[in-house]
């Protein structure tokens, strides 16, 4: 637990969230600013500050997919979804404890903008 990183007190509970789903090594809840109508961020419990780190850590990393798979599920996402993970500044990343962003519901596009 890093106490200045918002995802970390997340899963502390100190900062509220709609979690969809739980895990002893994830935690799955509703992004503040949904882009589609399900936007579900997907966290390892464990602190990672991108997807590079997280694949040092490679049960992390499935247990991230894995919830990522369970999340979709849950929300229904039959037609299909993305899985996204913004990495650095090119990528536009802002929150610095590695995130899946699992989006779907609608059809995105060739991209997500
Ligand atoms: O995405 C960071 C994402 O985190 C962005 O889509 C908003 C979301 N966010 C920021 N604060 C919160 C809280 N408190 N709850 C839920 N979602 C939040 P990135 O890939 O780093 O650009």
């Amino acid at each position: 637990m890093e106490n200045s990183c918002l995802f970390c007190r997340i899963v502390a509970g100190e900062i509220p969230a709609t979690v969809v789903h739980r895990t002893a090594t994830t935690v799955a809840f509703r992004d503040i600013d949904p882009k589609a109508p399900t936007h579900v961020l997907v966290i390892p419990v464990a602190h990672h500050a991108n997807v590079i780190e997280l694949a040092t850590d490679p049960a992390a990393a499935a247990d991230v997919l894995a919830t990522a798979a369970t999340v979709a599920e849950i929300e229904g996402l039959d037609q299909g979804f993305r899985v996204i993970f913004n990495t650095g500044a090119h990528g536009g990343q802002e929150v610095f404890h590695v995130h899946a962003h699992v989006v779907g519901g609608a059809p995105l596009g060739p991209m997500l903008a």
